[in-house]
């Protein structure tokens, strides 16, 4: 018998990677989509498959996290065996504009799918997966651990509404395991980033406009904190972690990490090093910039001295966590998890994925298209 899994958000990063993993180990997929006035699946189109195929092993369902007949209907529909809930609203700042939903969406749907589970008596077969984040910690310098690190027994002090809504949701799925003796499980999951991460999220907004400089088709970006550090994974390494959690003998909390922290200024001076760009940065707090001493590749031409980052204070947020670092070593030592990838490959991984996207940019703009401006 194939084994069955439900994601929610499985249009977004995560759900995409995660999909194609369990695709590949023989699992019959169902994703749970929002009902959107445009196509909200560009992440998993490549994986479509034709609903009149006997065959088909992925199966999408219209659906919302805050809507607990929709979700309940969709699992005694599919009966899963694991639910990997990774739904959410998931932009920190802006879960200071929506604080409810986020509540609603990010902490309370968890408690939907963890009811469901058991109102339909789902209890011993459904494995459950609870998207949590390191933003549970809040960055707070004296709730690391003796070796400077986040690991899974670090008190928590959430810094937004986001940080706020997912600590519900992770003390509501340890109390339904220690409660009602469910297979229910935490993922403590720090940064972890892609060419498919979401175009606002920082490193993404940094990929693109670097690539966008580099090609001539964007003059700088504007940033908030800079002084920011993250402790940034690759999403593919962590949602192979997801499905070797599941598998664990038993249902327990896991931080997953790289133990390695760096600045949003660092990753930036990064991204440009990607396209043969060097950059330098002058002055401080909003009045920082940075600038381009040297331009080596033979695709990219930016002049010297151009000033390609200003500091936008719009950007900074209400209340900011300063830096996370997290401490792999349960996850590492009793699952076996070797991530494949580390910053410098990631960064590498992005950036080539944005100068690909951005050349078609260059094509439509030859071709007298134009070019649409959004929103970061
Ligand atoms: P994304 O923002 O890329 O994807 C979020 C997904 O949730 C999308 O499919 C989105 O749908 C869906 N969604 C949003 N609101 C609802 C709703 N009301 N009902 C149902 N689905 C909804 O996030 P990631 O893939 O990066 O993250 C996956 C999960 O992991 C999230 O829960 C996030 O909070 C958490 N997390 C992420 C980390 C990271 O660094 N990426 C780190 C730690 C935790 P749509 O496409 O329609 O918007
Ligand atoms: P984060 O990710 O808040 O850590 O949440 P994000 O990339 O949004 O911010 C990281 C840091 O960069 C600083 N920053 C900026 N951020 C954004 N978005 N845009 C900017 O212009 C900018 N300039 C500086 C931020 O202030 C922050 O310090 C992500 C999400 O995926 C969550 O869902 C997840 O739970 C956590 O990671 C772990």
């Amino acid at each position: 018998m194939k084994k069955v899994a439900l994601i929610t958000g499985i249009t977004g990063q995560d759900g995409s990677y995660l999909a194609e993993l369990l695709l590949e180990k023989g699992y019959i997929v169902h994703g749970i989509k929002r009902r959107s006035s445009l196509f909200n699946t560009n992440r998993i189109d490549h994986l479509y498959q034709d609903p009149h195929d006997p065959d088909q092993r992925l199966k999408l369902h219209y659906g919302d996290l805050t809507d607990a007949m929709n979700l309940t209907r969709i699992i005694q529909e599919c009966q899963p065996d694991e639910i990997y809930n990774l739904g959410a609203m998931s932009h920190v700042a802006v879960s200071f504009d929506t604080p409810e939903y986020v509540g609603n969406v990010d902490g309370l749907g968890t408690l939907r799918i963890l009811e469901a589970v058991r109102i339909l008596g789902l209890e011993k077969k459904t494995r459950i997966y609870q998207a949590s984040t390191s933003e549970l910690y809040g960055g707070m310098p004296e709730n690391k651990n003796e070796k400077g690190f986040y690991d899974e027994s670090s008190p928590f002090y959430p810094r937004s509404p986001y940080g706020v809504a997912k600590i519900y949701g992770f003390w509501i799925t340890k109390n339904y395991r220690e409660a009602y003796n469910m297979y229910a499980c935490n993922g403590i999951l720090f940064n972890h980033e892609s060419p498919r991460r979401g175009e606002t999220f920082v490193t993404r907004k940094i990929t693109r406009a670097v690539a966008k400089i580099a090609l001539g088709l964007q003059e700088k970006v504007f940033l908030g904190n800079l002084e920011a550090k993250r402790d940034w994974g690759h999403a593919k390494d962590y949602v192979r972690m997801m499905w070797m959690i599941l598998q664990a003998d038993k249902p327990e909390d896991w931080v997953i990490a790289t133990g390695v922290t760096t600045t949003v200024r660092e990753f930036v001076r990064l991204a440009f090093s990607e396209v043969g760009i060097e950059v330098a940065f002058k002055g401080e707090g909003v009045d920082e910039k940075a600038y381009v001493v040297a331009c080596n590749h033979k695709d990219f031409q930016v002049e010297i001295g151009k000033e390609v980052l200003s500091v936008d204070p719009t950007y900074f947020r209400p209340t900011e966590v300063d830096l996370l670092i997290g401490d792999p070593s349960k996850a590492k030592n009793q699952l076996g998890w070797v991530p494949e990838h580390d910053l410098a490959s990631l960064v590498k991984d992005m950036m080539k994925g944005d100068v690909l996207l951005m050349r078609k940019d260059v094509d439509l703009l030859k071709a007298g298209h134009e070019i649409l401006k959004q929103a970061e």
